[in-house]
């Protein structure tokens, strides 16, 4: 991330979503945005406005003169915007064809459509922002409760980099004092500084395992918690989703066998973020269809961090249902007795000797003791991760595989050392621990890496 700006062509893109809007933002950025801009402007000069100020005028093709919409223009001079490069924001009245015809004439007069996270992209490149910053861009996007919002606010405030960059200037420090060593040995340098070395391997292996431990709720709260909701045949999992959900996605019937595919709905139950997958309700069956649906409902209770497991009160416990119970016993789980209005033949003493798990008798049907469910959740969530406060967190697989990696680095290098491997041997996987944090933050990053993260961006950001 060097200082000096890269000079790039002028993209543009369409900021808001596409549809009818109050108003939508097309956005501009490079080295000729207002130039561009100034074109089609019809208003003040752009050219000579200051940096951060808005104006009211028109667009206007210059090919037939024609106007195409009142707008207001922002105009924001490199070097202290998003991109570090000149940005011009068009906010036009929302809807998709006039936006898309600013866009249109944006690029016939010099402008390059952007490619998807490209803005953010040039924040990175220019070295506004680091990698876990941009990543913390998306998150902020697709946050989908305010906790998770938050952790990504503190994330592109810059708390992961800090403390990643932190653990990186340590090892470096340790290894600038290696390079004096080795240039002026002396008698028992090499011990002293294989003894410093050691103590900053595991400092910074702390450090690493600290947020590691933040990871499992960070990706929660991004990804939301993969639960389950796992049952026989019409004992109501699909009514337990919609309920949850305050929807009817999945289809209600009294029919067995009415869920034959798995359906995956993103919920926030009292604050907890959940990606709720409905099941096909297992049990042996010879129809075709089913048979796969029984299938996935296998595969997604393997991949579930919570199981909601469903049990018809009504009747008495059956032999299905104990081959579920068992199925389930390694996850973290809550057991709901559905369809108490109908009688209860299981009592939750028994459930909860049985299944060793929170049991919550309830009917889905009247709405009744729901509300102990979302409390059980928000109990189970809360209760098994540490650190609940703590605003600076790993939050995907890419920032939580690269620790793991530079923590066996540094593993590596105590080992070594310990078993007399000489220093400037040892000193290759200290080198490479610095190398992976760095990947982190992306200041070492091969390009196509980087070209991969910022395409999976929305077009516009
Ligand atoms: N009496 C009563 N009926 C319920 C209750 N919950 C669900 N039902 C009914 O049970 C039937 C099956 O409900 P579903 O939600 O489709 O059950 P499912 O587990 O998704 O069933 P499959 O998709 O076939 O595996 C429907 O007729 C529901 O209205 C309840 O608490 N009490
Ligand atoms: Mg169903």
């Amino acid at each position: 991330m060097g200082q000096t700006l890269t000079e790039f062509d002028t993209i543009a893109a369409i900021s808001t979503p596409i549809g009818e809007g109050g108003i939508s933002i097309v956005r501009m950025s490079g080295e000729d945005a207002v130039k561009i801009a100034n074109v089609v402007f019809k208003g003040k000069n752009l050219l000579k406005v200051p940096s951060h100020t808005i104006h009211y005028g028109h667009i206007v093709d210059p090919e037939d003169a024609q106007i195409v919409d009142e707008v207001m223009v922002s105009v924001m001079l490199a070097p202290k915007t998003f991109t570090r490069e000149n940005i011009v924001e068009i906010n036009c009245h929302g809807g998709i064809v006039v936006t898309n015809r600013i866009l249109q004439i944006l690029l016939k007069n010099g402008a390059r459509m952007a490619e998807p996270g490209e803005f953010t992209k040039r924040a990175f490149v220019n070295g506004r922002i680091d990698l876990t910053q941009a990543e913390s861009v998306m998150d902020i996007v697709r946050a989908k409760t305010d906790r998770a919002r938050q952790v990504a606010e503190a994330q592109l405030e810059g708390g992961l980099l800090e403390k990643v960059q932190a653990m990186r200037q340590d090892i470096l420090d340790t290894l600038a004092n290696v390079e004096v060593n080795i240039d002026y040995p002396e008698y028992d340098a090499d011990k002293v500084t294989g003894e410093q070395m050691i103590k900053v391997a595991e400092a910074v292996g702390d450090q690493i395992d600290d947020l590691l431990s933040t990871a499992a709720e960070g990706t929660a709260l991004r990804n939301g918690l993969a639960t389950a909701i796992i049952g026989q045949p019409n004992v109501g999992k699909s009514s337990l989703l919609n309920y949850l959900t305050q929807s009817d996605t999945a289809i209600v019937t009294d029919v067995a066998g009415t869920t034959r595919d798995t359906l995956e709905e993103f919920v926030a139950v009292k604050g907890v973020p959940l990606k709720l997958i409905d099941t096909a309700g297992i049990r042996q069956t010879d129809n075709k269809v089913e048979k796969i649906g029984v299938e996935r409902s296998k595969k997604a209770l393997n991949k579930a961090d919570l199981v909601l497991l469903l049990l018809d009160a009504s009747k008495e416990l059956s032999a299905a249902d104990t081959a579920l119970i068992e199925a389930t016993a390694d996850k973290k789980r809550i057991v709901l007795l559905n369809k108490i209005d109908l009688g209860q033949k299981i009592s939750v003493a028994e459930a909860k000797k049985l299944t060793n798990s929170t049991v919550i008798a309830a009917s889905i049907l009247r709405k009744e003791n729901l509300d102990e469910l979302k409390e059980a959740i928000k109990t189970l969530f809360f209760n098994g991760i540490e650190n609940s406060n703590e605003q600076i967190m790993v939050t995907n697989q890419r920032q939580v595989g690269l620790l793991e990696k530079a923590k066996r680095q540094l593993q590596d290098v105590v080992q070594a050392l310990r078993a007399g491997v000489p220093i400037d041997l040892a000193q290759i996987d200290f080198n490479g621990a610095w190398d992976t944090l760095g990947e982190i933050t992306g200041e070492s990053s091969p390009d196509e890496l980087i070209n991969q993260l910022f395409s999976q961006f929305c077009l516009g950001k």
